[in-house]
């Protein structure tokens, strides 16, 4: 017998990787855990005949030849399948997007970094010619925009796009897949929702901000990572950790991040828990960590984490071209011409006086103009960066305040300038990575 589980806490990326291996591997019985999402729970409800799966417990584990695990790559994530582990005549193939990798030994396997195991699945069946029902298109469909963000998380990539066009042209039903992927929120989730914006605690190090919440769970409520998600948006810090109690004896974590310079999927392994770059969670046992440790642990890794990604130092232009104020324009546009520079600082390094950028020669109307000095027609009070600054910010402030230059000021001297193009070069050179 071949049977094709996933993990526990199924959610639709996980469902739709298994119906998609019982179209991979024809045979095959899908095991779906016992413990899965609400919006996967209602799913089966109404459509479980309609597919090849069953729960473990229908299964006889002494049967099973050959093991398919998809979207997740560790043993302990998976439901009452301890007896298998210890197997060595078992055949196993893990398909999953999770790249950090697990304990299951695979005898192949695809694992690759895109936004949804599905699309690693739907790369098989597309290439093997196996044709797509409306309702298989439909539930694919469903698992890559969970996983994806409906294709706008970091973590999307070209080909999932391409998957979803696919599986739109295979037929799938956009209004039965909004009904799976927006269910509108419940009491107890809304409850949540302002429980954690009455009680976040917020920690900034390195310009880097970071919000961490301890919250009993009175009852189960659904969905939890979607309220976090929702939660990260509304207090906008760079990421969020939720500690939430169980019970007495354990906790689960549900981290969010929206910066590449906080990794929650490596934070939290130390844990034991895992995910990806921008979002992860851990199951702790309370004998291992109290929730006032975790969050401890949590705000400590984040202080040591060394900061790879860039800051504005590693950007920035220097040595700095300056004029004093009574240079004449004339002389400042050949400068610019020259140098092929659209702004030039004016002062000097101890006492930045202004800015003149190409723009403002639109200011000079009459030719005699050109003799004036560069101070009657520069820009004074110029805003300043710091060199340890995030790209992203100094970006954000060049949009807010409409600029395009931004001279990096270290203990009240200017040390170099950071202009629009300096921040593009590096947005779109970098990422994604
Ligand atoms: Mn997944």
């Amino acid at each position: 017998m071949i049977v094709i589980t996933t993990h526990k806490n199924t959610d639709f990326d996980a469902l739709a990787a298994v119906i998609a291996g019982t179209l991979l591997y024809p045979s095959a019985v899908g095991v779906v855990p016992k413990m899965v999402n609400k919006n996967v729970d209602q799913f089966l409800s109404t459509h479980k005949t309609a597919f090849n799966i069953v729960l473990p417990n229908e299964i006889d584990p002494e049967k099973v030849e050959k093991l398919v695990i998809v979207d997740t790559s560790q043993w302990r994530r998976l439901d009452r399948m301890e007896s298998l582990r210890k197997r060595d005549d078992l055949t196993i193939h893990v398909w999953d997007h999770h790249v950090q990798g697990g304990d299951i030994e695979a005898s192949w396997q695809c694992i690759e970094g895109v936004g949804a195991t599905v699309t690693l699945m739907v790369r098989e069946l597309r290439r093997r010619n196996i044709k797509l029902t409306p309702l298989d298109s439909t539930v694919l469909l469903i698992g890559l925009y969970e996983d994806t963000g409906h294709l706008s998380y970091p973590s999307t990539c070209g080909e999932d796009a391409l998957t979803a066009s696919f599986l739109l042209d295979s037929g799938a039903d956009l209004n039965v897949a909004s009904f799976f992927l927006n269910p509108p929120y419940e009491e107890a989730q809304k409850d949540i929702l302002f429980q954690l914006l009455e009680s976040t605690e917020k920690f900034t190090h390195r310009k880097t901000t970071i919000a961490v919440n301890i919250l009993k769970l009175e009852q189960k409520v659904p969905m939890l990572s979607t309220i976090v998600n929702m939660y990260r948006k509304l207090i906008n810090t760079e990421a969020v950790f939720v500690i939430f109690i169980n019970s007495e004896s354990t906790c689960t974590v549900i981290a969010r991040s929206g910066s590449d310079r906080i990794d929650v999927n490596s934070i939290l392994s130390h844990f034991g828990g895992g995910g990806h770059p921008g979002a992860a969670s851990a199951t702790i046992k309370t004998m291992h960590f109290q929730p006032d440790d975790i969050k401890d642990k949590i705000i400590s890794i984040v202080q040591e984490n060394k900061v790879n990604s860039a800051v504005v130092a590693d950007l920035m232009s220097y040595p700095v071209t300056m004029v004093s104020a009574d240079t004449p324009m004339r002389q400042v546009r050949e400068m610019m011409e020259e140098e092929k520079i659209r702004g030039i600082l004016v002062g000097s390094e101890d006492k930045l006086e202004g800015i003149i950028v190409l723009w403002d020669f639109k200011k000079i109307k009459q030719d005699r103009q050109w003799q004036a000095p560069v101070k009657a027609f520069m820009i004074r009070g110029v805003e300043t960066v710091s060199p340890d600054l995030d790209p992203a910010q100094a970006a954000r402030m060049m949009v807010q305040k409409n600029i395009g230059h931004l001279p990096v000021e270290h203990e009240g001297r200017i040390i170099g300038i950071i202009t629009r193009t300096d921040i593009l070069t590096y947005f779109y050179d970098m990422l994604p990575e």
